[in-house]
């Protein structure tokens, strides 16, 4: 479908280094490239049936300023995000609310994007709906069920003639992939993350309660399409696995995502992905932190939403808003306060003034300006620095470094922020 329209990326001269990131499955950094001139990167995009809160928003930031350190490496990127826009939260909403599921996403979707592109985020070049792919998902759990990773489970409330649910059966999988290698999670939290979010541990009839839902048959009053396997929709983990692999190629360089994504669903679409390519998903899984805002994990369910919108209708200029973000470590849980903006706008603010000379001749050589441009490079290349590479334009600010075009352009190249 549909992505959003590109922010303008000034060219710099030179390259920084190539960025390593963080991979949960090996618990180190890694340059999760492979030598040629190409990273490919799968980020989890939402479940559109609330506006975009400051939690995606860092999210997809911190994914945007990995695109943009392997842009300035020389690299060409391919990035490729998905859109839940057909899953139990969201129907629950639509009935909820008395609007049609469709037109729900749709609303939600194009704020989204209008959200991403106020701040400044790289759109992917292929944004896709999980309901663009359900014919390509069902031909995916088909091969699973013909290699035997996949399995029916007697079925009662389905709808006539629309059959029984798929599973995935991880313990089957297990000579492509070992369960909990990408989470590095011990068996019993397994069991206990799968039943928070979204797996059913409890469901009868499964070989393994770890084994995730492949395909769900159609239930009276849901959504449903007939397909190769019957009537019905696809599970959630298989979506990121089979859109990841069509439009990227497993392995992806990164399969990023909130650290919520981390178990069962960045671990089961890696488990599909073994079963179907016999290919890792990902070279390396990056995770956000979770921010939290008064006290809580900002949640569309738990309603202490803080969103774009509504600090954008309030009058926030966007890249104060990227910035304070910008200024926590993307890896770390953090809370949002309202201050963090007022310090934002203020940072801003002098870096404007600083910038608004920039055009200005000066005596002395530029060195001082390359010198913050190559720290830059290198905050930003080492694990997503983003406060380390806040930290550097400060202290040129501070020291007086003479503002260069050039200067600026880096700003904007890395961090997405244009001053002036
Ligand atoms: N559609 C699925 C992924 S396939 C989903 O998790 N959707 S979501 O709308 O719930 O979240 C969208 C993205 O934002 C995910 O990467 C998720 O991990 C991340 N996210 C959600 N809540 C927070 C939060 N409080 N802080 C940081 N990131 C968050
Ligand atoms: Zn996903």
């Amino acid at each position: 479908m549909r992505s959003w329209p590109t922010p303008d990326l000034p060219d710099v001269p030179g390259n920084g280094p190539r960025p390593r990131v963080h991979d949960t499955a090996t618990g180190h950094p890694i340059d999760p490239t492979t030598g040629d001139d190409r990273a490919t990167l799968y980020v989890c995009g939402i479940t559109p049936y609330d506006a975009t809160h400051l939690g995606h928003a860092a999210t997809y930031l911190a994914f945007d300023t990995l695109g943009r350190a392997w842009r300035d490496a020389g690299l060409d990127v391919a990035y490729a995000q998905n859109a839940t826009d057909v899953d139990d939260p969201l129907l629950e909403r639509a009935t909820a609310t008395g609007v049609d599921w469709r037109d729900l996403a749709e609303s939600q979707i194009e704020l989204f994007r209008r959200d991403m592109e106020a701040l400044r985020i790289i759109p992917p070049e292929s944004y896709v709906a999980v309901t663009e792919e359900v014919e390509r998902i069902a031909e995916a759990v088909a091969h699973l069920e013909r290699s035997g990773h996949g399995y029916r489970v007697a079925t009662e409330d389905s709808i006539e003639g629309a059959g029984d649910d798929v599973y995935f059966d991880v313990q089957r999988a297990n000579e492509h992939w070992t369960l909990g290698d990408e989470s590095r999670l011990d068996r019993e939290t397994m069991l206990a993350l799968s039943a928070e979010r979204g797996g059913d541990p409890d469901r009868a009839g499964k070989r393994d309660p770890l084994d995730p839902l492949l395909w769900r048959a159609a239930r009276a009053g849901e959504p449903a399409w007939q397909t190769v396997v019957g009537e019905g929709r696809p599970g959630w983990h298989i979506e990121c696995s089979v859109i990841a692999g069509d439009r990227l190629g497993a392995p992806v360089s990164v399969q990023g995502g909130g650290s919520d994504l981390v178990f069962p669903h960045h671990e089961m679409s890696a488990g599909h992905t073994a079963a179907l390519a016999h290919a890792p998903l990902a070279n390396a899984y990056v995770h956000t932190g979770m921010i939290a805002y008064q006290g809580t994990k900002i949640s569309k369910s738990l309603g202490n939403l803080v969103t774009v919108r509504g600090l954008l209708d309030d009058g926030a200029d966007p890249r104060a808003i990227r910035l304070a973000l910008l200024s926590h470590r993307y890896s770390d849980d953090w809370e949002w306060f309202d201050t963090e903006l007022e310090s934002a706008v203020r940072r801003l603010a002098t870096w404007d003034a600083w910038a608004s000379v920039a055009d200005a001749p000066v005596d002395t050589p530029d060195t001082d300006a390359a010198a913050t441009i190559a720290r830059l490079r290198e905050r930003v290349a080492d694990d997503l620095d983003t406060p380390g590479a806040v930290a550097v334009v400060d202290s040129a600010v501070a020291a007086g470094v003479h503002c260069t075009p050039t200067l600026v352009d880096a700003v904007d190249a890395l961090l997405g922020v244009r001053i002036g």
